[in-house]
């Protein structure tokens, strides 16, 4: 069986006032062209289709029109897309009947009582097993178990079976999303993959953006074809589709890549970390005048020095005749690391961040400002106390 896996396209995004639609159509253009070269059995999109859960009629016509095009670009084709923490799942199961007549299966939701339902024969060539972004307190602790049983049922033993999903995944690199802010990811909602069970011969994931293979090459994050966001561009970020073979159940996934060029590339002055303002204006200064890049500048403040009061205008001027477009100031205040005495750029955080943060978490970065290490025995620690304070709390 041959598939090709995306996920994360974030459609309708509101990109700091800037319009993706156009990105987004070349995307899914490409992905066409991919499809018609490659003729997959099945096309899999591992949830985050839109940007929001109440995305305009505009944005819905546009990934309507598209995936009617994707279809066409392979009739034989079965496509499988579930929706993710960003989507709306019922809203994605809308107009289920008339998708279905397209083999197109829009997935939003798990019924323990029905979960065969979420089992998709390929004919002649295998299963896929569906299943949507879910909080893991709304899933049976059986869960996995049950659905892997049944599997087992269903399938034959000899012809492929992969799982599609969309969760964060224990000690995966999380690298580009904003951990402070996405309680989500890295803490105490991540799925440990073994959960799942050894059913399956290849698991296809999204939500996480950086593309990685992990599980022995048995399961991968295909990453956002397009960057969602400006930390999504760094060195080891690569962005596009992935293509997938297997030949039998048991057999080792052959795992291909296409990258995929952003028409408004995102762009980070500088590149890496941050420089101070004068060194930000000349590197924006000498930009490239064809990129069409939309652009964040980093800016280090040190001491008390402030950004200077004209500072779009000195943007604006730097940016003339240029085709690339500014898109955000991302300013940080040097901090000195009172216990190691090490100097550096720190990330202040505001208040709604520290409000909506996990509180271990704000404590591991507290720790490692003041220099000491927060260890496991501490860590136990401190999640006694969170407990009783958070009972006493209840019980108010
Ligand atoms: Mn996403």
């Amino acid at each position: 069986m041959k598939i090709i896996h995306t996920s994360d396209w974030h459609i309708g995004q509101n990109f700091f006032g800037f319009d993706r639609r156009p990105d987004h159509e070349k995307m899914i253009g490409e992905l066409a062209d991919l499809i018609i070269a490659e003729k997959p059995d099945a096309l899999i999109v591992a949830g985050d289709i839109y940007d929001s859960q109440t995305p305009g009629s505009g944005i819905q016509k546009m990934f309507v029109e598209n995936m009617v095009a994707l279809h066409k670009a392979h009739p034989a084709m079965t496509i499988v897309c579930i929706s993710g923490n960003h989507d709306n799942a019922s809203r994605h199961e809308i107009h289920q009947a008339p998708w279905t007549s397209l083999n197109v299966h829009m997935l939003g939701k798990i019924d323990s009582e029905n979960l065969s339902a979420n089992i998709i024969e390929v004919e002649d060539k295998g299963w896929i097993v569906a299943v949507p972004y879910t909080n893991e307190r709304f899933l049976d602790e059986e869960f996995y178990l049950n659905l892997q049983e049944m599997v087992n049922e269903m399938t034959d033993g000899v012809k492929p079976v992969i799982y599609v999903g969309h969760a964060a995944m224990k000690d995966c690199d999380f690298a580009g999303h904003d951990i402070l802010n996405d309680r989500f990811i890295g803490g105490i909602e991540c799925t440990d993959i073994e959960e799942l069970g050894d059913t399956y011969d290849y698991i296809a994931l999204g939500h996480i953006h950086k593309a990685q293979t992990f599980k022995n090459g048995r399961a991968r994050y295909c990453g956002s074809p397009l960057p969602v966001g400006f930390d999504e561009v760094r060195s080891g970020y690569e962005h596009g589709f992935t293509i997938v073979e297997i030949e039998g159940h048991g057999d080792i996934p052959k795992i291909r890549t296409e990258e995929f060029k952003c028409g408004h590339p995102l762009v980070n002055i500088p590149t890496e970390g941050h420089a101070e303002w004068s060194a930000v204006i000349e590197e924006l200064r000498n930009f490239p005048s064809d990129i069409a890049a939309y652009i964040r500048l980093n800016v280090l403040l040190k001491d008390d020095q402030m950004l200077p009061y004209d500072k779009e205008n000195q943007i604006m001027t730097a940016l003339q005749g240029k085709r690339g477009q500014y898109a955000l100031l991302n300013p940080t205040r040097e901090q000195t690391i009172q216990a190691t005495g090490q100097t550096g750029a720190v990330k202040a955080m505001s208040m709604e961040e520290l409000l909506k943060a996990d509180p271990v978490t704000v404590m591991k970065s507290y720790a490692q400002m003041e220099g000491f290490t927060f260890t496991e025995s501490y860590e136990e620690m401190f999640k006694e106390i969170l407990e009783s304070v958070n009972k006493a709390e209840d019980e108010d």
